[in-house]
Protein backbone atom coordinates (compact mmCIF):
# COMPACT_ATOMS: atom_id res chain seq x y z
CA UNK A 1 0.00 0.00 0.00
CA UNK A 2 2.76 2.50 0.95
CA UNK A 3 4.93 1.93 -2.17
CA UNK A 4 2.51 3.14 -4.89
CA UNK A 5 1.33 6.05 -2.72
CA UNK A 6 4.90 7.26 -2.22
CA UNK A 7 5.62 6.99 -5.91
CA UNK A 8 2.60 9.13 -6.80
CA UNK A 9 3.71 11.85 -4.38
CA UNK A 10 7.23 12.16 -5.76
CA UNK A 11 7.51 15.46 -7.68
CA UNK A 12 9.22 13.80 -10.60
CA UNK A 13 6.31 11.41 -11.16
CA UNK A 14 3.67 14.14 -11.51
CA UNK A 15 2.20 14.80 -14.91
CA UNK A 16 0.76 18.16 -15.94
CA UNK A 17 -2.82 17.21 -15.08
CA UNK A 18 -1.84 16.18 -11.56
CA UNK A 19 0.02 19.42 -10.97
CA UNK A 20 -2.91 21.50 -12.22
CA UNK A 21 -5.40 19.54 -10.12
CA UNK A 22 -3.26 19.97 -7.03
CA UNK A 23 -2.76 23.68 -7.67
CA UNK A 24 -6.47 24.29 -8.15
CA UNK A 25 -7.25 22.36 -4.97
CA UNK A 26 -4.79 24.54 -3.04
CA UNK A 27 -6.24 27.69 -4.58
CA UNK A 28 -9.77 26.71 -3.66
CA UNK A 29 -8.74 25.85 -0.09
CA UNK A 30 -6.95 29.19 0.23
CA UNK A 31 -9.97 31.06 -1.09
CA UNK A 32 -12.39 29.19 1.16
CA UNK A 33 -10.21 29.90 4.20
CA UNK A 34 -10.17 33.59 3.32
CA UNK A 35 -13.96 33.77 3.09
CA UNK A 36 -15.90 34.27 6.29
CA UNK A 37 -19.57 34.97 5.75
CA UNK A 38 -21.57 35.57 8.92
CA UNK A 39 -24.70 33.49 9.22
CA UNK A 40 -27.72 35.28 10.63
CA UNK A 41 -30.19 32.40 10.26
CA UNK A 42 -29.91 28.88 8.87
CA UNK A 43 -32.27 26.72 10.95
CA UNK A 44 -32.19 29.12 13.89
CA UNK A 45 -30.72 32.52 14.65
CA UNK A 46 -26.92 32.39 14.79
CA UNK A 47 -23.92 34.41 15.97
CA UNK A 48 -25.76 36.55 18.50
CA UNK A 49 -28.58 37.65 16.18
CA UNK A 50 -31.94 38.01 17.95
CA UNK A 51 -35.63 38.24 17.09
CA UNK A 52 -36.74 41.83 17.67
CA UNK A 53 -39.78 41.62 15.35
CA UNK A 54 -43.24 42.88 16.10
CA UNK A 55 -45.40 41.03 13.53
CA UNK A 56 -47.47 38.83 15.88
CA UNK A 57 -47.42 35.79 13.59
CA UNK A 58 -43.74 35.02 13.09
CA UNK A 59 -42.07 31.68 13.66
CA UNK A 60 -38.33 31.03 13.49
CA UNK A 61 -38.87 27.24 13.69
CA UNK A 62 -41.18 26.77 10.74
CA UNK A 63 -40.82 23.20 9.41
CA UNK A 64 -42.14 23.71 5.86
CA UNK A 65 -41.30 24.94 3.36
CA UNK A 66 -37.56 25.23 3.92
CA UNK A 67 -34.85 26.25 1.52
CA UNK A 68 -32.32 24.06 3.32
CA UNK A 69 -32.01 22.17 6.58
CA UNK A 70 -34.95 21.63 8.89
CA UNK A 71 -36.52 25.05 9.48
CA UNK A 72 -37.28 28.42 7.98
CA UNK A 73 -38.83 31.67 9.21
CA UNK A 74 -42.54 32.13 8.53
CA UNK A 75 -44.04 35.62 8.70
CA UNK A 76 -47.60 36.82 8.33
CA UNK A 77 -48.23 40.56 8.31
CA UNK A 78 -51.67 41.05 9.83
CA UNK A 79 -51.43 44.83 10.10
CA UNK A 80 -50.14 47.32 7.55
CA UNK A 81 -47.20 48.35 9.71
CA UNK A 82 -46.12 44.85 10.76
CA UNK A 83 -42.53 43.78 10.35
CA UNK A 84 -39.77 41.56 11.57
CA UNK A 85 -36.48 42.89 12.87
CA UNK A 86 -33.40 40.73 13.34
CA UNK A 87 -30.95 42.47 15.61
CA UNK A 88 -27.40 42.17 16.90
CA UNK A 89 -25.38 44.28 19.34
CA UNK A 90 -23.65 47.10 17.45
CA UNK A 91 -20.77 45.85 15.34
CA UNK A 92 -18.44 46.81 12.50
CA UNK A 93 -19.99 45.96 9.12
CA UNK A 94 -16.82 46.67 7.12
CA UNK A 95 -15.85 42.97 6.70
CA UNK A 96 -19.10 42.39 4.79
CA UNK A 97 -20.25 43.52 1.38
CA UNK A 98 -23.88 42.44 1.16
CA UNK A 99 -26.87 40.75 2.75
CA UNK A 100 -28.03 37.49 1.16
CA UNK A 101 -31.21 35.56 1.89
CA UNK A 102 -33.75 33.23 0.31
CA UNK A 103 -37.42 34.20 0.30
CA UNK A 104 -40.61 32.41 -0.74
CA UNK A 105 -44.08 33.93 -1.23
CA UNK A 106 -45.91 30.75 -0.23
CA UNK A 107 -49.18 29.78 -1.86
CA UNK A 108 -50.32 33.40 -2.22
CA UNK A 109 -47.21 35.10 -3.57
CA UNK A 110 -47.01 38.69 -4.73
CA UNK A 111 -46.22 40.18 -1.29
CA UNK A 112 -44.48 43.55 -1.43
CA UNK A 113 -41.91 44.21 1.26
CA UNK A 114 -39.54 46.91 2.37
CA UNK A 115 -36.06 45.91 3.49
CA UNK A 116 -34.19 48.27 5.81
CA UNK A 117 -30.86 48.35 7.57
CA UNK A 118 -30.65 49.51 11.18
CA UNK A 119 -27.73 51.45 12.67
CA UNK A 120 -27.56 52.93 16.19
CA UNK A 121 -31.26 52.19 16.58
CA UNK A 122 -32.22 54.19 13.50
CA UNK A 123 -34.10 52.64 10.60
CA UNK A 124 -32.34 53.54 7.36
CA UNK A 125 -34.25 54.40 4.16
CA UNK A 126 -35.88 51.26 2.74
CA UNK A 127 -35.44 49.48 -0.53
CA UNK A 128 -38.48 47.78 -2.05
CA UNK A 129 -38.09 44.09 -2.85
CA UNK A 130 -39.60 42.63 -6.02
CA UNK A 131 -43.01 41.00 -5.40
CA UNK A 132 -42.45 37.52 -3.98
CA UNK A 133 -42.81 34.45 -6.20
CA UNK A 134 -45.54 31.93 -5.47
CA UNK A 135 -44.27 28.70 -3.87
CA UNK A 136 -40.76 29.43 -5.12
CA UNK A 137 -37.54 30.15 -3.27
CA UNK A 138 -35.66 33.14 -4.68
CA UNK A 139 -32.22 34.29 -3.58
CA UNK A 140 -31.86 38.00 -2.97
CA UNK A 141 -28.48 39.69 -2.50
CA UNK A 142 -28.47 43.35 -1.48
CA UNK A 143 -25.29 45.43 -1.09
CA UNK A 144 -25.00 46.84 2.43
CA UNK A 145 -24.40 50.22 0.79
CA UNK A 146 -27.97 50.09 -0.57
CA UNK A 147 -29.19 49.67 3.00
CA UNK A 148 -26.95 52.56 4.19
CA UNK A 149 -25.15 50.29 6.65
CA UNK A 150 -21.89 49.60 4.76
CA UNK A 151 -18.58 50.28 6.53
CA UNK A 152 -20.24 51.40 9.74
CA UNK A 153 -19.22 50.71 13.31
CA UNK A 154 -22.84 50.89 14.48
CA UNK A 155 -24.58 48.34 12.26
CA UNK A 156 -27.11 46.35 14.26
CA UNK A 157 -30.02 44.99 12.30
CA UNK A 158 -32.25 44.29 9.33
CA UNK A 159 -35.98 44.81 9.01
CA UNK A 160 -38.52 43.27 6.63
CA UNK A 161 -41.66 45.39 6.65
CA UNK A 162 -45.02 45.47 4.91
CA UNK A 163 -44.73 47.84 1.94
CA UNK A 164 -48.49 48.08 1.42
CA UNK A 165 -51.28 49.42 3.55
CA UNK A 166 -52.89 45.98 3.76
CA UNK A 167 -52.22 42.73 5.62
CA UNK A 168 -49.91 40.33 3.78
CA UNK A 169 -50.30 36.55 3.59
CA UNK A 170 -47.61 34.30 4.99
CA UNK A 171 -44.16 34.24 3.39
CA UNK A 172 -40.94 32.48 4.29
CA UNK A 173 -37.25 33.34 4.78
CA UNK A 174 -34.24 31.04 5.03
CA UNK A 175 -30.45 31.04 4.83
CA UNK A 176 -29.88 34.67 5.78
CA UNK A 177 -26.24 35.74 5.93
CA UNK A 178 -23.80 38.59 5.57
CA UNK A 179 -21.46 38.01 2.63
CA UNK A 180 -17.87 38.90 3.31
CA UNK A 181 -15.66 41.26 1.35
CA UNK A 182 -13.11 39.03 -0.45
CA UNK A 183 -9.60 39.41 0.94
CA UNK A 184 -7.11 40.96 -1.52
CA UNK A 185 -5.11 37.72 -1.34
CA UNK A 186 -8.15 35.79 -2.56
CA UNK A 187 -8.66 38.12 -5.48
CA UNK A 188 -4.97 37.80 -6.37
CA UNK A 189 -5.21 34.02 -6.29
CA UNK A 190 -8.30 34.02 -8.46
CA UNK A 191 -6.62 36.29 -11.02
CA UNK A 192 -3.20 34.65 -11.04
CA UNK A 193 -4.40 31.06 -10.60
CA UNK A 194 -5.20 30.34 -14.26
CA UNK A 195 -1.94 31.97 -15.39
CA UNK A 196 0.17 29.87 -13.02
CA UNK A 197 -1.73 26.73 -13.97
CA UNK A 198 -1.10 27.29 -17.68
CA UNK A 199 2.62 27.82 -17.05
CA UNK A 200 2.73 24.56 -15.10
CA UNK A 201 1.09 22.67 -17.96
CA UNK A 202 3.55 24.11 -20.43
CA UNK A 203 6.58 23.37 -18.24
CA UNK A 204 5.45 19.79 -17.66
CA UNK A 205 5.15 18.89 -21.33
CA UNK A 206 7.77 16.32 -22.39
CA UNK A 207 9.12 16.69 -25.95
CA UNK A 208 8.27 13.72 -28.18
CA1 LIG B 1 -33.14 26.35 7.00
Amino acid sequence: MKGPLKARLLPGKWDGASRVSCLWALLMVACSLARADQWIYDDSLQNGWQDWGWAPNRNYSNPSPVHSGSDSVSVEMDNWSDGIRINHPLFDSSPYSSLSFWINGGSAGGQQLYLRGVASGNFQPPITLSPLSTDTWTQVTVPLSSLVVANRQDFEGIVFQDATFSPLPVFFLDDIRLVDVPEPSSLLLLILGPVVACRLVRSSRVPL
